[in-house]
């Protein structure tokens, strides 16, 4: 395809792009996330039996998040944002806020975010930075122990499907950064995109799942493949 071809661009990103910022991400050697299999501690049969522990779990992924800043990878995208002159959506499945931070504008968060509660007595979702362990008031409803981290657990549904469907559709280029591809709808985009008509890039320290997907991979870090890529589009290069 040629670069003059290409004005619609769909970026998904995964934990692998938060990395190098010092989060850690799902898919570790050993499986476990602090001692638990994420597929355990992330869904809302594990909140009804241990809310506690499921509440600890996010409380203390919030609270690193103000020890991390955004890595080069984020900066890059946010920089692709502010110049790129088509359509341009970030849909991330990261819950850290590194993306907005680094100035990403064009984006949205699939799975949740830590910084946002919802509380299952009014209904209401509200910025947050501080703990839920400690049963908070709501500050829309004022009742006690009703909100719960806003995010998307395994068996509950993404955020943003249609915005993302409609994206993918019109989109010249499907990026992957960072995800191993294990986790559906996210995993299936690629598929979508290609239907779309869309070329197919993968960038990813190693093989994701659907890498068989994809028309183009380069494997390595985040940090330097996303701005030497965002240098290459913004130049007029098409991906090979
Ligand atoms: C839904 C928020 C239905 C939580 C997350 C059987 C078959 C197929 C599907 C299913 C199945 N059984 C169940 C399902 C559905 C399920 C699913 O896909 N399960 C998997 C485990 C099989 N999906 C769901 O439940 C989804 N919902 O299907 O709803 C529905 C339909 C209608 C109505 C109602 C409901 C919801 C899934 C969302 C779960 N929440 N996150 C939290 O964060 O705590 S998922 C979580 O894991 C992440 O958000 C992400 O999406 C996912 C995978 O993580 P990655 O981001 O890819 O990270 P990972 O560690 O895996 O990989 C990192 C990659 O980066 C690696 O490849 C690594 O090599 C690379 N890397 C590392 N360092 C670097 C790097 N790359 C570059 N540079 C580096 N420096």
């Amino acid at each position: 395809m040629h670069q003059h071809d290409i004005r619609n661009i769909v970026i998904l990103t995964g934990a692998g792009i938060s990395a190098e910022s010092g989060l850690a991400t799902f898919r570790r050697p050993d499986g476990l996330w602090e001692g638990h299999r994420v597929e355990d501690v992330a869904t809302p049969e594990a909140f009804r039996r241990d809310p506690e522990l499921v509440q600890a779990f996010y409380d203390a992924r919030r609270a690193r998040l103000k020890e991390v800043a955004p890595n080069a990878a984020h900066q890059a995208l946010a920089r692709l944002d502010a110049e790129w002159p088509g359509e341009l959506l970030i849909v991330t499945q990261n819950v850290d806020d590194l993306h907005e931070r680094a100035g990403a504008r064009r984006m949205l968060h699939m799975h949740g975010e830590l910084k946002s509660a919802w509380c299952l007595g009014c209904g209401d979702r509200m910025h947050w930075e501080e703990r839920l362990g400690d049963r908070p008031p709501c500050p829309s409803c004022g009742v006690a122990g009703k909100l719960r981290p806003d995010i998307v657990w395994f068996g509950e549904m993404p955020y943003d499907m249609d915005r993302i469907n409609a994206a993918l559709m019109r989109a010249d280029l499907f990026v992957s950064i960072g995800t191993s591809g294990a986790v559906y709808p996210a995993a299936g985009f690629v598929q979508t995109a290609r239907y779309a008509g869309a070329s197919t890039l993968e960038i990813n320290l190693e093989p994701s799942q659907g890498s068989f997907f994809f028309q183009s991979s380069r494997f390595g870090k985040a940090g330097e493949l996303v701005p030497a890529w965002v240098d290459e589009i913004l130049a007029g290069i098409v991906p090979s």
